[in-house]
């Protein structure tokens, strides 16, 4: 079992996660819950949902959870080995974007999403530390919908920690978190309800166009 990083006693206060080598925040409530809940079935309507299917050993295996990807038009992205296109911003999404930027000094130019349909969907521990990132970039992190915890697994210590994310909350890791850190979202055989979350990001293209 993991130590927990958040002692929710603060309610709705911000805290900055007790992580050597990283920095990250969590601000618990960032989306009151009644609009966090309208916006979630806005993402369930609007999104480009689609499970993908990837190689590993040889093997062809569906990844456990559905995905979208939006932004501007060139923000194109690998991941897992995949390259994405974007589709377009939807009015929602934008909005969370500029509210985002606004409260994190910065701009975002994509957004993956993903939808955790039951405890079997998971995402296995990784990095973002594609080079189309950057070397520390900043990603704000919104859940909607079933709480899961969170996993931190530092790269050199291996030790791991957790912070529960609920709904309408926001996390927001910068600096050389993703240098140190693996994060993830482990399976269960709770059964519980089904959670989205937005990653916002910054691509970087060597156009110049930045
Ligand atoms: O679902 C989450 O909270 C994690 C998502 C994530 O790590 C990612 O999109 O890279
Ligand atoms: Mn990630």
């Amino acid at each position: 079992m993991q130590p927990d990083l958040f002692n929710n006693s603060g309610g709705a206060q911000p805290q900055v996660l007790p992580l050597p080598d990283a920095d990250v925040t969590y601000y618990p409530q960032w989306l009151e819950a009644e609009k966090a809940s309208v916006i979630e079935q806005q993402l369930k309507d609007e999104l480009h949902w689609h499970q993908d299917t990837i190689k590993i050993y040889g093997r062809l295996v569906k990844i456990p959870r559905l995905q979208a990807w939006h932004g501007d038009h060139r923000a194109t992205y690998s991941y897992s080995g995949l390259a994405m296109t974007p589709q377009p911003w939807t009015s929602a999404l934008g909005e969370l974007k500029d509210q985002l930027a606004g409260h994190c000094h910065t701009s975002f130019n994509s957004v993956l999403a993903n939808w955790y349909r039951d405890g079997q969907d998971s995402m296995g521990m990784h990095a973002d530390d594609e080079p189309e990132l950057g070397p520390e970039p900043v990603i704000a992190s919104l859940t909607f919908g079933q709480a899961r915890p969170f996993i931190f697994k530092h790269q050199t210590t291996r030790a791991r920690s957790k912070v529960v994310l609920e709904h309408g909350s926001l996390l927001v890791m910068r600096g050389r978190t993703q240098q140190h850190y693996h994060h993830g979202i482990a399976k269960t055989t709770q059964q519980i309800g089904d959670r989205i979350n937005l990653t916002f990001r910054h691509i970087f293209f060597d156009t110049g166009n930045q």
